[in-house]
């Protein structure tokens, strides 16, 4: 069973956004491509649905500003601009990915209190989204993710799946993806490829990788 992994690709991350990656449009016709044509048994979209007071939002905490760092939870926590709220355009997907495809929506960060990177758990790595369980039910054996942004959600999400799911094989699609900070995108793929997982093009999946 092959799964892929649609992470984050919502209107905040896409130009425009609150907190825009660098051309984050442009992995929606990659994505797309490969939903129509790679080969997939199932598609799962995670979905960064924060509340309006959510920690790690810079505006609740006086006094400082997005992209510093602070303590939530215990944690060392960067702060960002508020972003895809819950019910907000910023938080719906790209008007223009297929969502009619996409078989299970997985929405994560509603936890004021912690951050959630991965769409598996919490950034505390305490709290689960249910994720895994969901893709062992289904007999997932192949999982391939992509999507918004490389250097936070993605990477924490394609960690996530091969350290909570083993025996799965895990898989980067690289031109699907878009990071915010290129050192950070560099990092997230070396730990990726540390961790087992491959690093792919869609090319690679269009031909039967
Ligand atoms: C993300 C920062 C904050 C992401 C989500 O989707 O990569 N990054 N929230
Ligand atoms: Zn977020």
């Amino acid at each position: 069973m092959k799964c892929l992994l649609l992470v984050d690709i919502q209107n905040g991350f896409c130009s425009g956004g609150n907190l825009a990656v660098p051309n984050g449009e442009d992995v929606v016709p990659v994505a797309n491509r490969l939903i129509a044509e790679g080969g997939y048994d199932l598609v799962v979209a995670s979905q960064d649905w924060h509340p309006g007071d959510h920690g790690s939002f810079a505006s609740q905490h006086p006094g400082r500003s997005p992209f510093e760092m602070v303590t939530l939870g215990g944690k060392p926590q960067m702060l960002w601009p508020d972003h895809c709220v819950q019910g907000s355009r910023d938080a719906d997907f790209h008007p223009e990915l297929n969502t009619a495809a996409v078989d299970h929506v997985q929405r994560k960060g509603e936890d004021v209190a912690v951050d959630s990177y991965s769409a598996f758990r919490d950034n505390d790595q305490t709290a689960l989204t249910g994720l895994s369980d969901y893709l062992t039910g289904k007999g997932v054996d192949t999982l391939d993710v992509c999507g918004l942004a490389t250097d936070y959600c993605v990477k924490a999400s394609a960690l996530d799946a091969k350290a909570m799911m083993p025996d799965v094989d895990v898989r980067f699609i690289a031109d699907a993806s878009r990071g915010i900070d290129p050192a950070g995108v560099e990092t997230a793929i070396a730990e990726m490829n540390a961790a087992g997982i491959r690093i792919l093009t869609s090319k690679d999946v269009l031909a039967g990788a």
